[in-house]
């Protein structure tokens, strides 16, 4: 049995085609535009060596560019808004579920349309311009999993082995590369996506958190930059030191990606005035309190 629902969900159904068999079930879930499938899940019958094929409906893929810049985040859309790829970190998973139908109206409750098996503690997920792919970081299993969700291969889960503690990974705006922040080898390690392979490892440092790629809206990735942030903040030289709250300053690394090997630092100034204005002179015996009020001084004004 073959049918199709107007949200655009395609469901196969075999069932009964041999004594003691059970079922087979394949979804199938346009995204975006296009007229590309996921297969959802998919059990064989138990005497079955292959899985049963499917015939795609398939249109030219027409969003192949992203048009805005491009960040690391552990929830993502699709280019259409409607399905929503997310990373379950405890259950070792990643969900697809549909938000939105087809005309363009919200689901409510959603639709949770897959969930799909990948490697240990998944954190980061991207979805490549044209809505064909799923990138996910496995942090504790050191890899980047590559899903496609169209094609003969949808559904199949890839693991590219990156550096330790794979988190944050942003696309490029042409899909043409992968940047993943390894966060405890202090690296970002670049994956060219069309061969799945990792051609190169930038050594940034410290611990790298979120990926920042910019988008200046042609077809060429390499005259863009891809910005990471330190988690840590560090300390500022010569300045009033560890814990205060102008003692540190945070850290991005700026890098291009058509030249991996020269890394920027870029630092970020404490605020001026955080708001913090309890009066800490008994723990802090250098501060001093400055106006006329009896205040302590916030951090700004601390002499050291
Ligand atoms: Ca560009």
């Amino acid at each position: 049995m073959h049918h199709r629902d107007t949200s655009g969900l395609a469901r196969e159904d075999h069932t009964g085609q041999k004594s003691g068999c059970r079922h087979t079930v394949l979804y199938l879930v346009a995204l975006v535009t296009i007229v590309g499938t996921l297969i959802v899940s998919g059990c064989v019958d138990d005497d079955e060596t292959t899985a049963p094929t499917v015939t795609i409906p398939t249109t030219p893929v027409v969003p192949s560019r992203l048009v805005t810049p491009s960040r690391s985040t552990s929830i993502a859309l699709t280019s259409d808004d409607r399905f929503v790829v997310v990373a379950n970190r405890e259950t070792n998973s990643v969900a697809v579920i549909e938000v939105r139908n087809a005309q363009g109206q919200d689901l409510v409750p959603a639709n949770k349309l897959v969930e799909f098996g990948v490697g240990q503690e998944p954190r980061y997920v991207a979805i490549s311009p044209d809505d064909r792919e799923i990138y996910v970081s496995n942090t504790m299993s050191g890899t980047v999993a590559v899903i496609p969700t169209t094609g003969s291969d949808a559904g199949k889960v890839t693991p590219i082995p990156v550096g330790t503690e794979p988190r944050a990974i942003a696309v490029t705006p042409n899909g043409t590369r992968l940047y993943v922040a390894n966060h405890t080898d202090g690296t970002v390690s670049v994956i060219d996506v069309a061969s799945r392979q990792v051609t190169a490892t930038v050594q940034v440092g410290g611990n790298p958190a979120a990926i920042a790629i910019t988008n200046n809206g042609d077809g060429d990735d390499t005259d863009e930059t891809v910005f990471v942030t330190q988690f840590y903040a560090e300390l500022i030289p010569n300045g009033p030191g560890e814990g205060r709250d102008l003692g540190k300053q945070g850290v991005v690394r700026a890098f291009s990606v058509a030249d991996t090997t020269n890394v920027a630092k870029i630092t970020l100034s404490p605020l001026t005035d955080s708001g913090f204005t309890a009066d800490r002179t008994n723990f802090c015996p250098q501060s001093r309190v400055v106006g006329g009020g009896g205040r302590a001084a916030s951090e700004h004004a601390v002499l050291s």
